[in-house]
């Protein structure tokens, strides 16, 4: 029970790799809440109600986070549900594989403000209650193996993912007066919907799964554990920190 009697807020929380956690973070003690953007609420509404059935709390908010008034009305719905806010797992992303010459300026765009416009607003108004409560609490930023290495479809993503290693980096600086500590982690390849597309061709998966030596592409449980243990006191001086998850697949170049 790492997270007992926590609030857990994770933003694209239906699916992959935020359900992951969402789910991991109730088993270990927490309440949760779940932002999500899907086209309806069903996959969210089944996430709260896996929940629930751990006998944990969870409430589910449909929201654009690439809008800045989405991350207070998500802190003020987690507030109304469950009183407090102690972590935050800022993970809505999205990446529209694309080539870069004829890039079109919207994906561009959207991509910057959804991964990290988002991730900025959402910690802002996280921080700014956890230091109303004044005890604390952690700032977890899903940035990637992508902010260290390069994708040919992914010029307008890649820097996104930095983005948000660097974020990270400047928060737990400036947050760490308050006690609140801020960590990245960083996923290799996981097989959820974002990259189904993409890992259609069995040559690009089978190039991609033959560079992780633990022999096999990730699933979103295998960010479930790094992310609570950054989330618990047991990573009580942990501040500042970058954690591969990816199987090995970035030191594996020769
Ligand atoms: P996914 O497509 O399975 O899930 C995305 C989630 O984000 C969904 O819940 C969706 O509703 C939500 N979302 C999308 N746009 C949103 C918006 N505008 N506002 C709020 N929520 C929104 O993707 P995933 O693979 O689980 O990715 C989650 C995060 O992990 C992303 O930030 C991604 O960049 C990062 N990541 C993924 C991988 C990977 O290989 N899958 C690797 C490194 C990093
Ligand atoms: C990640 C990484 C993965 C890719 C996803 C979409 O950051 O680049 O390989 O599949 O993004």
């Amino acid at each position: 029970m790492l997270l007992k009697d926590k609030v857990v807020l994770v933003t694209g929380a239906s699916a992959g790799i935020g359900r992951a956690i969402a789910m991991e973070a109730a088993r270990q003690g927490a309440r949760v809440a779940i932002n999500h953007f899907d086209p309806d609420n069903s996959a969210a509404d089944k996430t709260v109600a896996e929940i629930k059935t751990l006998g944990r709390d969870a409430v589910a908010l449909r929201a654009d986070v690439a809008l800045p008034d989405s991350a207070p009305a998500f802190v003020e719905a987690a507030i109304k549900a469950f009183g407090q806010v102690d972590v935050v797992v800022l993970n809505a992303g999205i990446c529209p594989f694309h080539s870069f010459l004829d890039m079109p300026h919207e994906v561009f765009e959207r991509t910057m403000a959804v991964n990290l416009h988002g991730a900025y607003y959402m910690a802002q108004a996280a921080a700014n209650q956890m230091v109303k409560q004044g005890k604390g609490g952690a700032i977890i930023g899903v940035s990637s193996i992508s902010a260290y290495v390069g994708g040919e479809y992914q010029t307008h993503y890649t820097p996104t993912k930095a983005g948000i290693l660097s974020l990270m980096n400047s928060l737990a600086i400036a947050l760490g007066k308050h006690g609140i500590r801020c960590n990245a982690v960083l996923p290799g390849t996981i097989e959820t919907d974002i990259n189904k597309a993409d890992l259609s061709d069995p040559r690009k998966r089978a190039a991609m799964a033959g560079r992780v030596p633990l022999g096999r592409l990730g699933v979103p449980e295998d960010l479930a554990g790094p992310v609570i243990f950054l989330a618990s006191d047991m990573a009580r001086y942990v501040n500042g920190a970058a954690l591969l998850v990816d199987g090995g697949m970035f030191v594996n170049l020769q």
